[in-house]
């Protein structure tokens, strides 16, 4: 076992012969094994991640928004032209060449691409929402294969499915839920494993970035993928912010609990409304977030500009309407070239705390046992949310204290379990009566 300062200055070794190879632009070497990078991309890349943003194919050929591009970023995302509407307007005939300008762009300059996206209720052309559920499976199927075929090899990684969920945790209610049912979302993900193996396989979606109705029903989801060989690699949160959906304070913690259960997590769609130095802190704040989580492997922008945002009057991008630098692009780079942090590949990952259960359900009862497993660090101590379905009522329940016979209940460690070592379990259990199925239960280390 190497130590890991040793590791850390073998990782920045690597990275900087790396990004040297790749032309990353700005990365200066002061002396010795100590260094500064002067751009997005070659700062992040000393930290083992990516920086990209999202691009749209016809700001291209203006020489400030490629400058930009080409000199500060090493990922693009399209930030529409793979969406189906553009590359499948008609039924099995395909348009590739916006996007084929952006991939080419992106990997003529070593820069990965992120694909966006397969299966999306939005931006679906109405051919699709017509048909019936043997057709709709077929034009799923042809779409992910033609698609994914054409870019074989050249995508680092693919939203396979977007926006599925609704805020409170329910399916979204789009075309493919309605007609193919829960599984639409585990079938997209085996036909695109298929399709290109290489691939980094993402389900991504917004307001997920915090603890909440929303995240639990997709981590769960990934749990039970993880559980039964469906094949997921990533998730990505979007991270749309602003006053009324701020930097959530337990972000940090949502991303590790799910890089707990084995995928990478990524920053996929990020802008922050604001300006000055209120927007710096949270985009500092967030950089530092994916830094310190280990499978948090890359950040994405929404966009180079305020000029082109999406939400241009939010002003919610590193480069002003003139790509000048914001106090917010300084922010980004001063963390992305601070301290040491987590690197992104190796296990065991995150710290705080996960929790699986196991539910045995009888006509009339239910015993649950939840397995508490501790990340990277020792947990000192322990919490268990959980809310059981409306009806079901606790009688008796061991190893732990509960807080509630019903409904919202949290579970604290008994005396004897609460240290648990990094990497290690405990278990508690429950018994009740009426229906103990469909809980997801979240752990909090103290
Ligand atoms: O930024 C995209 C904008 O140009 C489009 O008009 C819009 C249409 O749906 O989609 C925007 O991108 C969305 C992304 O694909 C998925 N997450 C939300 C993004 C912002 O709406």
């Amino acid at each position: 076992m190497i130590s890991r300062s040793l590791r850390a200055t073998t990782r920045k070794a690597l990275v900087l012969a790396a990004a040297g190879a790749m032309g990353l632009a700005g990365v200066v070497v002061l002396s010795g094994t100590a260094s500064a990078a002067t751009t997005l991309g070659a700062s992040a890349a000393e930290k083992g991640r990516y920086f990209g943003t999202a691009v749209a194919a016809n700001h291209l050929g203006e020489s400030d928004y490629a400058n930009v591009l080409n000199t500060e970023f090493s990922s693009v995302t399209p930030e529409n032209e793979m969406k189906w509407d553009a590359l499948e307007p008609n039924r099995g005939s395909f348009n590739f060449a916006n996007a084929d300008r952006i991939v080419s762009h992106a990997r003529g300059r070593g820069m990965s691409v992120r694909g966006h996206t397969l299966v999306w209720h939005s931006q679906l052309p109405g051919w699709v929402g017509g048909l019936d559920a043997t057709n709709l499976r077929s034009a799923m199927t042809n779409h992910i294969n033609q698609v994914m075929a054409h870019w074989r090899g050249q995508i680092h990684s693919w939203d396979v499915v977007n926006e599925a969920f609704e805020e409170n945790g329910s399916r979204r209610q789009s075309p493919f839920q309605q007609r193919l049912g829960n599984g639409f979302i585990e079938e997209a993900f085996r036909l695109a494993r298929a399709a290109d193996a290489n691939a980094k396989l993402c389900y991504n979606d917004y307001n997920t970035d915090g603890q909440n109705a929303k995240s639990n029903a997709v981590y769960a989801m990934v749990q039970d993928f993880k559980s039964r060989g469906v094949p997921i690699d990533c998730v990505g949160f979007q991270s749309h912010f602003n006053a009324q959906s701020p930097v959530p304070s337990d972000y940090r913690a949502n991303l590790a609990r799910f890089a707990n259960l084995g995928v990478d997590v990524q920053i996929t769609e990020l802008d922050i409304e604001g300006s000055g130095t209120a927007q710096a802190n949270n985009f500092r704040s967030v950089t530092e977030t994916c830094l310190n989580v280990s499978r948090c492997t890359g950040i994405t922008v929404w966009g180079i500009t305020d000029k082109y945002s999406w939400r241009p009057n939010g002003t919610p991008l590193l480069f002003d309407s003139n790509y000048g630098k914001k106090a917010a692009y300084t922010a980004v780079l001063n963390a992305l070239n601070g301290g040491e942090t987590d690197p992104p590949d190796e296990p065991p990952t995150g710290s705080g705390c996960t929790a699986t259960v196991s539910t045995n359900q009888w006509q009339g009862g239910f015993v649950g046992t939840v397995k508490v497993t501790a990340g990277a660090t020792a947990v000192n101590g322990w919490a268990v949310a959980l809310t059981l379905p409306s009806g079901a009522v606790i009688v008796n329940s061991w190893n732990a204290s509960r807080s509630a016979n019903s409904g919202a209940i949290r579970f604290g460690n008994a005396a004897h379990n609460g240290a648990i070592a990094p990497g290690q379990s405990t278990e508690f259990g429950y018994q009740g009566t009426g229906t103990g199925t469909g809980v997801t239960p979240v752990c909090t280390a103290s």
